[in-house]
């Protein structure tokens, strides 16, 4: 299947500027050439228009959704374009930009009609909505939107119908994670596999429990990884850090066994801000995950 690498250059849904720069760190760490040796057929089909940054833009007050107008816009358009790749019998792989893109790829991977699973993988769980929200920013409630909930301006994007049921929604990696949110997630029953869940099972076990309920019934996965899941050691640049993530290795692994399953019908990867990162480093990481989760092996 042709892949269609789509850049969302969007950094209004964080707390500050810097991963809407991120697209482009991921292509100069060779994203593109990586994908072609593993044989891929690859289209870059650039990057979707943003307007403004948390640089440039004047600050907002504390509203509740920040930016929410520009978020909406840029959404709506990376709804319209994911589904049309699907359409056409493409993999679409998404590169942030912040995760609030999230609610635009999956508006957009639920226009093709079929249910799908997601894997979530994240130091957070991104299930804020305006009332819980610590913060105002959008990126922290994109995985609530996708189940559902949350501003009906969001939820309305791509359609509004047809969303990721939470039985087949499983979020891997977390470790900072919200009162409301911990409340939300016990509604809904999503399944989470903390980072402690990580240390006691083994990344291997925790993938093979979290394929079953991605991928059990539905039609496929969608793959939304924050690179704030890694450990900040391996993933320097990103906005938010948390201390005691997983590794690159275990990462790593985890993409192979999703690749294994051969199950995936979409994947993004989002939050690499280069302003904060070690010489690239970060977008390294993605584009190692991204080879593993498109066959590259070992030996
Ligand atoms: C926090 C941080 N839970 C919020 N979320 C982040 O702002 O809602 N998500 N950083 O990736
Ligand atoms: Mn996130
Ligand atoms: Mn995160
Ligand atoms: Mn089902």
């Amino acid at each position: 299947r042709p892949i269609s690498i789509i850049g969302v250059p969007l950094d209004l849904g964080a707390g500050r500027s810097g991963a809407g720069i991120g697209p482009n760190a991921i292509r100069y760490a060779g994203v593109v050439e990586r994908l072609e040796q593993l044989g891929c057929f690859v289209m870059d089909e650039g990057d979707l228009t943003v307007k403004g940054s948390n640089v440039t833009s004047t600050k907002q007050p504390n509203t509740k959704l920040k930016h929410l107008d520009e978020i909406v816009k840029v959404n709506e358009e990376l709804s319209t374009k994911i589904g049309e790749a699907m359409a056409a019998g493409h993999f679409p792989l998404i590169l942030g930009g912040d995760h609030s893109i999230a609610i635009g790829t999956l508006a957009g991977v639920r226009k093709s009609g079929g249910q799908y699973g997601l894997i979530w993988f994240d130091a957070h769980t991104d299930v804020n909505t305006g009332e819980t929200t610590p913060t105002g920013n959008i990126h922290g409630m994109s995985l609530a939107v996708a189940l559902g909930y949350g501003d009906p301006r969001l939820t309305s994007i791509g359609g509004g119908t047809a969303f990721i049921k939470p039985e087949h929604t499983v979020i891997v990696g977390a470790r900072s994670i919200d009162p409301g949110e911990r409340k939300f997630l016990k509604k809904l029953g999503v399944r989470v596999f903390t980072i402690r869940d990580v240390e006691r099972l083994g990344i291997a076990k925790v993938m093979e429990r979290a394929l079953k309920i991605a991928a059990r019934g539905t039609d496929g996965i969608h793959l939304s990884l924050d690179l704030d899941g890694l450990d900040p050691h391996d993933a320097p640049g990103v906005g938010t850090p948390v201390p005691g993530g997983l590794s690159l290795r275990e990462s790593l692994l985890a993409m192979e066994l999703i690749s294994e399953a051969g199950v995936a019908v979409s994947a993004e990867f989002v939050e690499v801000n280069p302003t904060l990162d070690l010489r690239n480093k970060t977008a390294r990481a993605a584009v190692d995950l991204i080879g593993a989760l498109f066959g590259e092996r070992i030996i």
